[in-house]
């Protein structure tokens, strides 16, 4: 299967005051657009052409360092732009809940990990939470790669590459993320990624 652009799944300005106009239009337009463009370019003639994306990420990681970036930067953030929503944050739904306090204490230890985990990736990368072993747990990954080639299933990841925040936050990483963990994850969405990745 070939890579495609998703539409982002609301308006551009929809996550103002958190995430500008200005930062989706290039984020979801420019960058994410390149990863797909160059993915299916590196795809074309490889063993992984007609894969699943997920098995296109892993089976590309560590072999074709070219294709995993872009694979793996598309499958991210195909996620991201529905790890986000206008009016985000708020209540996590119950099961979920529960799971996040047995993996990591509670809510707000888990928010000030992966907070901490998003300031403390040095350079370009992700902050997750993900499901290993039946357990939530925070965690962080550098570039394109994701818990999908650590060992765990990703539920919710927060892009810190520059281009994510700069326009709207500058250097302020520890802002942004803050501002994504407390008011922008769709948590709805995560809940589903936990429910697939439990059952
Ligand atoms: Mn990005």
């Amino acid at each position: 299967m070939s890579f495609t652009l998703p539409d982002l799944p609301y308006a551009y300005d929809a996550l103002q005051p958190y995430m500008s106009k200005e930062t989706l239009e290039y984020h979801h337009d420019k960058h994410h657009l390149a990863y797909v463009t160059n993915g299916n370019n590196l795809l074309k003639g490889t063993e992984w052409e007609g894969k699943s994306l997920e098995d296109i990420v892993k089976g590309s990681f560590g072999k074709n360092a070219g294709l995993f970036n872009n694979a793996g930067q598309h499958y991210n953030h195909l996620h991201f732009w529905n790890w986000m929503k206008p009016n985000g944050g708020g209540a996590i739904p119950g099961e979920l809940e529960k799971a996040i306090i047995d993996g990591c204490g509670s809510v707000a230890k888990m928010k000030e990990d992966f907070i901490q985990a998003g300031v403390t990736q040095f350079g370009s990368g992700w902050c997750w939470l993900a499901v290993q072993n039946g357990k939530v747990i925070v965690s962080k990954s550098a570039n394109g790669e994701s818990p999908l080639v650590h060992g765990a299933t990703p539920i919710l990841g927060c892009d810190v590459w520059e281009h994510s925040y700069y326009i709207d936050y500058r250097n302020r990483r520890p802002d942004y993320v803050k501002a994504f963990i407390e008011n922008m994850v769709n948590w709805d969405y995560v809940a589903q990624m936990y429910a697939a990745a439990t059952k």
